[in-house]
């Protein structure tokens, strides 16, 4: 059986990772963040690719997908696991091709979650973690404002190309972390998870 996968998607701090968390907690599913791994491999001594990964990240843009997508793959693998929550990923034309390249044929994508939240709601969410001492160089008003464009310009497409394909469920995040969850696992006892 191939691997299963289910992209999430939605602004930043619209409280992807939140769900996933709770998500793997409650179905049989590794929570795959491509933004950790990405911070992970900028960290990782050695890495050739470290100084790039922070200029993008600062500056909202996205990673070449060849690099972030050899990661999730590189996860999925040792994980030993067969299900998988890949979340911030696709976000671009780039990232969308490079899947359809390089994975589409090992992986079978289930469907994608997309959380819905405003911008306010969500920069200050962002901004409430970076006073909180959250450490990631782009929880700033600057940073923020290019998340959001990119997110705009780059990743809203990504998620129509998918919503054209019946492949989207919307979920509303604005209310607390688990209201948002009562609707995800619906969707997820609804399509028989
Ligand atoms: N919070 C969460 N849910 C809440 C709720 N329901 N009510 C109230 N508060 C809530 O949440 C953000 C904050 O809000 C937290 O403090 C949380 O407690 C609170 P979180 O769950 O972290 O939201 P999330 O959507 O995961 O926000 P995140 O900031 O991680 O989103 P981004 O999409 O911006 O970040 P990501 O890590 O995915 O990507 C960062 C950068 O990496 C990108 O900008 C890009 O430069 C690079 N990148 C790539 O290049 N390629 C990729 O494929 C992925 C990333
Ligand atoms: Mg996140």
């Amino acid at each position: 059986m191939l691997p299963e996968v289910v992209f999430v998607l939605g602004a930043p701090g619209a409280g992807k990772g939140t769900q996933c968390s709770l998500i793997s907690k409650e179905f049989d599913f590794v929570h795959l963040s491509a933004g950790d791994l990405l911070r992970e491999e900028r960290q990782r001594p050695g890495s050739e690719y470290g100084e790039m990964i922070e200029e993008k990240i600062r500056n909202g843009e996205i990673v070449p997908v060849e690099v972030t997508c050899s990661l999730i793959d590189k996860a999925m693998q040792k994980s030993g696991k067969t299900r998988f929550l890949v979340d911030g990923f696709p976000r671009n034309k780039d990232n969308l091709d490079g899947w359809q390249r390089i994975m589409t044929d090992k992986t079978k994508l289930l469907f994608v979650l997309f959380f819905e939240c405003s911008r306010d709601l969500c920069t200050e969410r962002c901004l409430g973690r970076g006073a909180a001492g959250s450490g990631r160089s782009d929880d700033n008003l600057k940073s923020l404002e290019k998340r959001f464009s990119t997110y705009i310009n780059d990743t809203l497409p990504i998620i129509n190309h998918y919503d054209r394909q019946g492949l989207v469920q919307r979920i509303n995040s604005e209310v607390g972390p688990q209201e948002v969850f009562q609707d995800v696992k619906k969707v997820f006892n609804d399509v028989g998870i």
